[in-house]
């Protein structure tokens, strides 16, 4: 049985090392005091067909996948249960688009803070995966636009 378990521990150890779905360029928006919610966002790749089904922070109490819409002339956003994400295809969460949602902060989030954030991808078979990432807080008028260095 021993032997068994470390098997799986190798599999695993190499299917992390292989990693299905990669982020990139993952940042919050900076709070003023008092301000209980913000908006995380990132670019997020799976090489096989998957979904973003579940978000979460240490920072944050409850956390949501939101979508942004434009309804009626306003710029209206609602809870979603998932995100596709379409194989080898970079989806972008942005400001305007899907974002996760931060809400009961515990506390003010300041430029330059490294804040982490939780992933689960789950993919057709039902197979989840646990990303975890750093997210750079910036500025309240930093724009989505993802073009930084590596
Ligand atoms: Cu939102």
């Amino acid at each position: 049985m021993k032997r068994i378990a470390a098997l799986v521990l190798f599999a695993s150890l190499l299917a992390s090392a292989h990693a299905q779905v990669s982020v990139q360029d993952a940042w919050v928006r900076a709070t003023v005091p008092q301000q209980s919610v913000s908006g995380a966002f990132l670019r997020i790749t799976s090489a096989r067909d998957a979904r973003l089904v579940e978000v979460g922070s240490p920072v944050a109490g409850r956390s949501e996948i939101h979508e942004t819409r434009l309804e009626n002339d306003m710029m209206k956003m609602r809870p979603v249960a998932s995100v596709a994400l379409p194989a080898g295809k970079a989806v972008e969460l942005k400001p305007g688009g899907y974002h996760i949602m931060l809400m009961e902060l515990k506390g003010a989030l300041k430029e330059g803070q490294s804040i982490p954030l939780m992933l689960v991808v789950e993919d057709k078979d039902g197979k989840r995966e646990n990303i975890e990432v750093k997210a750079t807080v910036r500025p309240l008028s930093a724009h989505g636009g993802g073009h930084r260095g590596h």
